[in-house]
């Protein structure tokens, strides 16, 4: 249902340094980067899934819940450090919960933004999975 990838860190007395380099430790060529910042825990995010999206997740700053479901096995792990990064390929309903800390999510992307790639719908969700009525 998801990878965690663990990046090395450079840690040195001035700061910590992580890099993604595309087919190093990121299992795909990166044509989009996006960030969530400015978050808020009285809200979650996400509650969609995506056809064919892969995506590489990691909090560089504070931490926040995702809850992962498969339309079978349901998950909750926490990012709360910028080497841990959360790897979502294939049909995965995903729910961003307690964002905390000023939490900003930094996500590499194998494509360009397409709305059409989004599955919005729960009951549509299972369905496609294979896992509905
Ligand atoms: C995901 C989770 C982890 C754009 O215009 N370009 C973009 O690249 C993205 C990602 C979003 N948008 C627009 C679409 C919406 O009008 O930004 C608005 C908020 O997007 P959304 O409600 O989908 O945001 P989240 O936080 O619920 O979900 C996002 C990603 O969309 C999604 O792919 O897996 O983060």
């Amino acid at each position: 249902m998801y990878k965690i990838i663990q990046l090395t860190k450079c840690d040195d007395k001035s700061g910590k340094l992580i890099s993604c380099e595309s087919f190093k430790n990121v299992p795909f060529d990166i044509k989009r980067v996006y960030c969530i910042y400015n978050t808020d825990s009285r809200f979650s995010r996400g509650f969609h899934a995506h056809k064919s999206l892969s995506q590489l997740i990691f909090a560089v700053n504070g931490a926040v819940d995702f809850t992962l479901d498969d339309g079978v096995n349901r998950e909750t792990i926490t990012l709360d450090d910028p080497s841990k990064c959360l790897l979502l390929e294939g049909v995965v309903w995903r729910e961003m919960h307690n964002f905390r800390n000023n939490c900003v999510l930094n996500i590499l992307c194998n494509d360009y933004y397409d709305d059409l790639d989004y599955i919005r719908d729960y009951d549509m969700f299972l369905k496609i999975v294979g896992n509905g009525e």
